[in-house]
């Protein structure tokens, strides 16, 4: 990946990025390049520094570590590693989400409420809590201490995998591939993967599979409820996206990272009118909040609040001159932002003990003081902004409106109609052929693959093909900067069915579900699905799709490899760094499909992904004898 390329199909990337070299700036772009020429062991997956009497590397002469590891243990461990670490993400999330539950319900987070009740009292049944004629901070605290156990459980089973169809249970236990508890099998697959531990890649990779299974059925789907219950449950709401949403005349403050417990606040705090009326007597028209990465989307479906960009803009948005404060909490954080921060007033705050920056100021953040810290770094933001440098500032203009705000929940309600919630409209359209089925894209930016041309080519490939759509995080921000998110975008991108179905129901094309742990919200709809009938009795069986394009983070790959071990086909680009590891490769790409029925694929190109996925989806149309498709595939271009 070491030529040169189309940085992304963004103008105001574009734009932003020429800013920087202007200006003697580096990004991340201009990192990228001084890394070159990455390491080619460390890309086919052969290079192992587990123990010291590495690092060890695999090569023609040298087939096997010091240890005696091929390839394919040294492959198997690193990948189980990325797993475990993108899980420990995703499930720590959880965690303090969970503690704050706790808190609120000992009323040692007086500035937070429950706002869903009744998505409390559902979730409290399900982990077996009694709720009739209880109190709700009560309901909340046996709900807490219930969920916390799941972290420190040693031995059964974890609650909320009962969502699952019974079939695909019964795989899980089968295959031995059923998680006992949160924390117990992250810290056995950092055993296992020890030198001279688990020496055989399959029982590594089963281990790994257990181990995302964690992320999908318990962290981020905890992470996902509970988010509900405390910031409120989304429903469809109207959200502009692009850096183009920041104000020249406005006191801007982005939020940035994954965590919705500080943005939250923030978002009160900013609407404050006390806070209005500072920024005013800072000069300021008013106070303008935006969003970064996946914060973004979880303030964007419960407050409306405009999303400024996906992973690579996070440096670019700081490079307009015009954020006076950038908050961020944890997750896909640049530690870049710092210096790029230095050349601009911009203040960087920093709310978390577990992700502290040199270079940025350190706001402790406790749940018994939320909105009072909330404000102050509202006022932070407004003292910064008395240092901008208008000459400093360029907005690029852009901006496209969206919808946002679906869960599998409330997509139940809109297929079903108020009175009727069901998904029977949905697998009727599946099964009469109007609708070909249903593909997730999640994933984030690359830089080293042009920002966004992969989610949004394979978005419009599957539209055209009558697939509908969901999205999280960095890939929903993608298409929406697009324009897909939109009910008008089936007119122009969808295939007859499709459409039809979008008008008629009044949705996008493209469902946009959260952020990357609202990723579980696709594992409940499949699982509706199932129930609802007429697709089989597996997640498996549904003809359903899955790809992370343009992916980076190790919460990719444990994400990835939940769905697989779920059911469902799911393509990588880039590749898995695992090219040198033959056995690994193949077991991903071929045999684990006859253990769960899903796979992985790794094209490299973004019509070959989507080509790859319409095809998985109609080997189970023909597997399921569904009707053939009822109209022949819209012949629009897609590449952008
Ligand atoms: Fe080398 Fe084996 Fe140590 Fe890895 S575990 S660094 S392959 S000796
Ligand atoms: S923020 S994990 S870059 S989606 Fe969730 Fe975006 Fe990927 Fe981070």
């Amino acid at each position: 990946m070491a030529e040169e390329i189309r940085k992304s199909i963004d103008p105001t990337s574009l734009r932003l990025i020429e800013k920087a070299k202007e200006e003697n700036l580096e990004t991340i772009w201009d990192r990228r390049q001084n890394q070159q020429p990455q390491c080619g062991f460390g890309i086919a997956g052969v290079c192992c520094r587990i123990c010291v009497m590495g690092p060890c590397r695999i090569t023609k002469k040298a087939s096997r570590g010091i240890c005696g590891a091929t390839a394919d243990i040294i492959g198997a461990r690193n990948f189980a590693r990325m797993v475990a670490a993108g899980t420990a993400a995703h499930s720590d999330h959880a965690r303090d989400i969970v503690l704050l539950l706790r808190d609120l319900s000992t009323g040692k987070a007086s500035d937070f409420k429950i706002q869903d009740p009744e998505k409390l009292k559902k979730l409290a049944r399900e982990f077996g809590v009694e709720t009739d004629n209880k109190d709700i901070m009560k309901i909340a605290r046996d709900l807490s201490e219930k969920a916390l156990a799941e972290f420190g459980q040693q031995e059964g089973e974890l609650t909320l995998k009962n969502r699952a169809p019974e079939k695909t249970k019964e795989m899980w236990r089968k295959e031995g591939l059923l998680p006992r508890g949160i924390d117990r099998e992250i810290t056995e697959m950092m055993h296992r993967t020890n030198i001279g531990v688990d020496n055989d890649p399959l029982n590594i990779i089963r281990q790994a599979m257990r181990v995302a299974l964690i992320d999908g059925w318990a962290g981020s789907m905890i992470a996902t409820d509970l988010s509900d219950v405390i910031f409120g449950s989304p429903q469809p709401i109207r959200g502009r996206a692009n850096i183009g949403i920041l104000e020249k005349d406005e006191v801007n403050i982005i939020v940035h990272g994954h965590d919705p417990t500080v943005s939250d606040m923030i978002v009160r705090a900013a609407r404050d009118p006390e806070m209005i009326a500072k920024a005013r007597e800072a000069g300021a028209q008013g106070i303008n909040l935006g969003g970064i990465c996946c914060t973004a989307t979880e303030i964007l479906m419960r407050h409306g609040i405009p999303v400024a960009g996906n992973f690579l803009q996070q440096e670019l948005v700081i490079i307009t001159g015009a954020v006076d404060l950038m908050v961020v909490d944890i997750q896909c954080i640049l530690p870049g932002l710092i210096d790029v921060a230095k050349c601009f007033h911009t203040e960087i705050v920093t709310t978390s003990e577990k992700a502290q920056f040199q270079g940025a100021k350190y706001v402790h953040f406790d749940h018994s003081d939320a909105l009072a810290t909330a404000k102050k770094i509202v006022e932070m933001a407004i003292e910064r902004f008395k240092h901008r440098d208008p000459g400093k500032i360029e907005i690029p203009p852009e901006t496209q409106n969206f919808i946002g705000g679906f869960t599998a929940e409330n997509i139940f309600h809109f297929l079903g109609g108020r009175y009727r919630a069901t998904y029977r409209p949905l697998n009727n359209a599946i099964m009469e052929g109007r609708l070909r089925g249903v593909a997730a894209i999640v994933g984030c930016n690359h830089p080293g693959l042009t920002q966004d041309l992969f989610h949004v080519t394979i978005a419009r490939e599957l539209l055209r093909h009558d697939i509908l759509v969901v999205e999280t995080g960095c890939s929903a921000t993608a298409c929406a900067k697009w324009g897909l998110l939109s009910p008008e975008a089936a007119m122009e991108y969808a295939g007859e069915g499709l459409r039809e179905i979008c008008e008629a129901v009044g949705i996008p094309p493209i469902i946009h579900s959260g952020s990357c742990v609202d990723n579980s919200r696709i594992l409940v709809a499949l699982s509706n699905m199932v129930s609802e009938g007429g697709l089989g009795d597996a997640i498996s069986d549904i003809p359903v799709a899955a790809c992370a394009p343009e992916w980076m983070s190790e919460k990719a790959v444990t994400i990835s490899l939940y769905a697989v071990a779920s059911g469902i086909y799911v393509d990588m680009s880039p590749q898995f760094q695992l090219g040198g590891c033959e056995w690994v490769l193949k077991f991903l790409t071929e045999d684990i499909e006859k253990m769960t029925g899903g796979k992985f694929a790794f094209k490299l190109d973004p019509v070959a992904i989507a080509q790859g996925m319409i095809e998985h989806i109609d080997k189970k149309r023909e597997a399921l004898k569904l009707r053939p498709m009822m109209y022949p595939v819209r012949e629009i271009a897609v590449e952008v």
